[in-house]
């Protein structure tokens, strides 16, 4: 399939208006519509919020009789399935629309090619797959979710020049300057959880919370405590929205205690060596709609999500500062030792935040 130069003018625009639902969709993804007729855009839509209309149905309203005869462009294949909602797909028949440009197939598993199918059954041109690496990215989470049952794991980091995250005493704060620190804000802003393990916990007294000014939505807290030592006193189980503690202790008392102070115990098996799981971690949050989940932690939970294999992106925050060897490594990795055995990344993209520097990285495809 070729698409034209005019396709792709109205699929970077249904883009665009599927990422103003960036921090408000969870645990739906971001998707964009836009109906176009005699070349000129007729009706824009994208979804909000969950459990309201889908960018389709926005764009239709938008439309009214003009949708008959149009082409939609549309972010996401459109939906053949009642969710909270109607099938966008009957919509999309029913307003008479004539074509459809899809950027990507919908991996939810009562959709998957099925509404592409129902549209064609239904004599409309479908064409897909146009600007398909942009809409994959709108979605990380929510496609890893639907296909693996686990979400998109982002772990945001800071460093100085030299490699180091925090003083020998633990001493960190802060490293990086404000932007860096604002920028982060919008990183948990997007995310449906973030998680953080009880070192830091004990360490900083974190609230992590998202604090912007259109905040309407605070992603849930999860704090990896294996022997319940979260303090019930601690910050973030005192702040709007909700905190998890995932655990596997067996402590009655403790949970009582954690319990009373308003978050919520789960417990999780244990590894081989006695800590939480983490893999059964990520299963769980899976199974509560977790798309794309922010960790922001210290050397040992970041060493051991790495060396597991399941850290999707870094973010890692690089001041213009020294601290010397005696500070703190970013990861702890105990049996790395040779060449041989180094962890490979790949640097996807890096620009200036304020004075500081900002890296995305992702493990190197093999
Ligand atoms: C679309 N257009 O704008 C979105 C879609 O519970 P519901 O009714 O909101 O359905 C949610 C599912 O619909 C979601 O998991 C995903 O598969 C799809 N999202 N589909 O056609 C949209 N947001
Ligand atoms: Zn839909």
């Amino acid at each position: 399939m070729s698409f034209s130069a005019d396709d792709h003018r109205y699929m970077a625009r249904a883009l665009q208006l599927a990422e103003r639902g960036l921090y408000t969709t969870d645990p739906n993804p971001r998707v964009g519509c836009v109906l176009v007729r005699d070349n000129a855009i007729v009706g824009e839509g994208w979804h909000e919020r969950a459990g309201e209309a889908h960018a389709e149905v926005h764009a239709l309203q938008a439309a009214g009789d003009a949708a008959r005869g149009s082409t939609a462009y549309v972010t996401l294949e459109p939906c053949c399935h009642q969710g909270r909602t109607p099938p966008c797909s009957d919509a999309l028949i029913q307003a008479g629309v004539s074509r459809v440009v899809v950027a990507m197939r919908d991996p939810h598993a009562q959709v998957d090619g099925g509404g592409i199918s129902q549209l064609q059954a239904a004599g409309i041109t479908v064409d897909s797959g146009l600007m398909e690496a942009q809409a994959v990215q709108l979605n990380p989470g929510f496609i890893r979710r639907m296909q693996r049952g686990r979400p998109w794991v982002r772990l945001k980091l800071a460093m100085s020049l030299d490699g180091r995250t925090a003083m020998a005493s633990g001493e960190s704060q802060w490293i990086t300057g404000a932007a860096a620190r604002q920028d982060v804000q919008h990183w948990r802003a997007r995310s449906s959880a973030i998680l953080t393990g009880v070192g830091s916990v004990l360490a900083d007294d974190p609230s992590m919370t998202v604090r912007l000014d259109q905040t309407e939505r605070q992603p849930l807290r999860v704090i990896i405590d294996t022997n319940l030592s979260t303090p019930a006193g601690a910050k973030i189980l005192h702040q709007p929205g909700q905190t998890v503690i995932m655990t596997c202790s067996e402590d009655q008392a403790a949970r009582e205690e954690l319990q009373n102070a308003g978050a919520r115990v789960l417990a999780v098996p244990p590894n081989a060596r006695n800590n939480v799981d983490l893999g059964a971690v990520l299963d769980q949050l899976g199974e509560m709609e977790i798309n794309e989940l922010h960790v922001e932690t210290g050397a040992t939970l970041a060493g051991a999500l790495m060396h597991a294999g399941l850290v999707d992106e870094l973010i890692v925050y690089m001041a213009p500062t020294l601290l010397g060897d005696a500070a703190r490594g970013l990861f702890h990795l105990p049996g790395i030792e040779t060449m041989d055995d180094r962890l490979s990344l790949q640097i996807k993209d890096i620009r200036a935040v304020g004075e500081d520097w900002r890296i995305t990285a992702g493990l190197k495809k093999s």
